[in-house]
């Protein structure tokens, strides 16, 4: 077997690949964007045939490598159901198995927490914890719909369950430690040994960590493979040609099904309430088009981060009030007028055309 334990001196991440040079076929679990070309020359030099990219979570300090290794080498992605990452080849749940080379098998389990979406990958003795059990420690619960009392609930009960000797291998270390093993964690971990699930919420809840540094790029993308939004274009028409016949969902698919539960409002009403007042004005698109041009007295949230941020506007507190949404051409706030909907909020409407109508029009 081949098994390679990478790592990114910008975020602090590890990458893992397995292969099984019987069957020439890899896996890699939590590719990182910058490393795109040394994952490529070492699939090449190896005689490798990526077949799956498996994600931990959807990390909010780097941006995967997923997409682009789909792109370029034909794997499947694949990340938690939970997760909102809708374009990924495969959305996994608890239980799952990839199989891969000659009878190598990769075992899924929920360890939700750190994110709702976090899972743990168990490959013979090895079991990859990505951000829900680290060295010493375990992945924040202060973003992203963590939940403390969850975390705690996983790692004592299906993560300390298996054998002792289990290799632990995190998602990052940020001292320098590569490996652990589960009875090493469970009898020295100084968050979780010895301590109940009321204690370890208390420790969580008073970390008071700095955010991460590329949180609003991240999140975004990684719900996207890591994908930007021209690469996005790209990947879809590229698939669209080589199966010409679709057999999976695509973006646009997922936009026609949200304007069926949603309410479009045409620029020209979309005016009129704004005259009128008493709404709330949001723009969903990400901080750079914003910042190129929006309309007056749009708030920013952006799609990918709305779930995360949506809290913490003043103005989204009254779920009653008026909102209105819109993006470039009005698919991507479609989507997030279903996701506002599914948050409580009983007035949501979805601009029709985005600012590229509201710019065509005369005001
Ligand atoms: N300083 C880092 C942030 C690191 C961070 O917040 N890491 C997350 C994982 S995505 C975590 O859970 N850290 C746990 C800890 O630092 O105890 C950055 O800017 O990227
Ligand atoms: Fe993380």
């Amino acid at each position: 077997m081949i098994f390679k334990q990478l790592f990114d001196p910008e975020t602090w991440t590890y990458t893992y690949l397995i292969a099984d040079p019987l069957g020439a076929e890899a896996i890699i679990i939590d590719p990182v964007n910058t490393h795109l070309d040394n994952y490529l020359a070492l699939f090449e030099a190896q005689g490798l045939r990526l077949k799956y990219s498996l994600e931990t979570h959807v990390h909010a300090d780097h941006i995967t490598a997923s997409g682009l290794l789909r792109q370029r080498l034909g794997a499947q992605t694949a990340v938690s159901q939970l997760c909102g990452a809708d374009n990924a080849d495969i959305q996994i749940k608890d239980g799952d198995v990839f199989e891969f080379g000659s009878g190598e098998r990769v075992k899924v389990i929920a360890t939700p927490g750190h994110t709702p979406g976090s899972l743990s990958y168990l490959w013979r003795d090895r079991l990859f914890t990505g951000d829900a059990l680290l060295i010493g420690g375990c992945g924040r619960t202060d973003f992203q719909g963590g939940d403390a009392g969850a975390l705690y609930d996983c790692i004592t009960q299906r993560l300390f369950t298996l054998p002792d000797e289990t290799l632990v291998y995190p998602g990052h270390d940020y001292q320098g430690r590569w490996v652990s093993s589960i009875i090493q964690e469970r009898e020295t971990n100084p968050r979780l040994a010895g301590k109940s699930r009321e204690q370890f919420i208390a420790i969580m809840n008073g970390l008071d960590l700095p955010k991460p540094r590329l949180i609003d790029q991240a999140i975004p993308a990684n719900r996207y493979c890591g994908l930007d939004e021209n690469e996005r274009q790209d990947a879809i028409a590229e698939r669209e040609i080589a199966h010409p016949v679709r057999t999976r969902t695509t973006p646009q698919d997922w936009v026609a099904a949200a304007k069926q539960q949603i309410t479009e409002v045409s620029v020209e009403a979309a005016r009129q309430l704004l005259k009128e007042g008493n709404i709330v004005l949001l723009d969903v698109r990400e901080e750079s088009e914003f910042a190129q041009a929006h309309i007056d007295d749009a708030l920013l949230l952006p799609r990918g981060v709305l779930e995360f941020k949506y809290a913490a506007l003043p103005e989204l507190a009254d779920k009653s009030k008026t909102v209105l949404l819109y993006c470039k051409t009005g698919g991507r706030s479609a989507l997030a007028a279903q996701t506002l909907q599914n948050l409580g909020y009983n007035s949501v409407l979805s601009m029709a055309g985005g600012i590229e109508a509201w710019q065509k029009s005369v005001g």
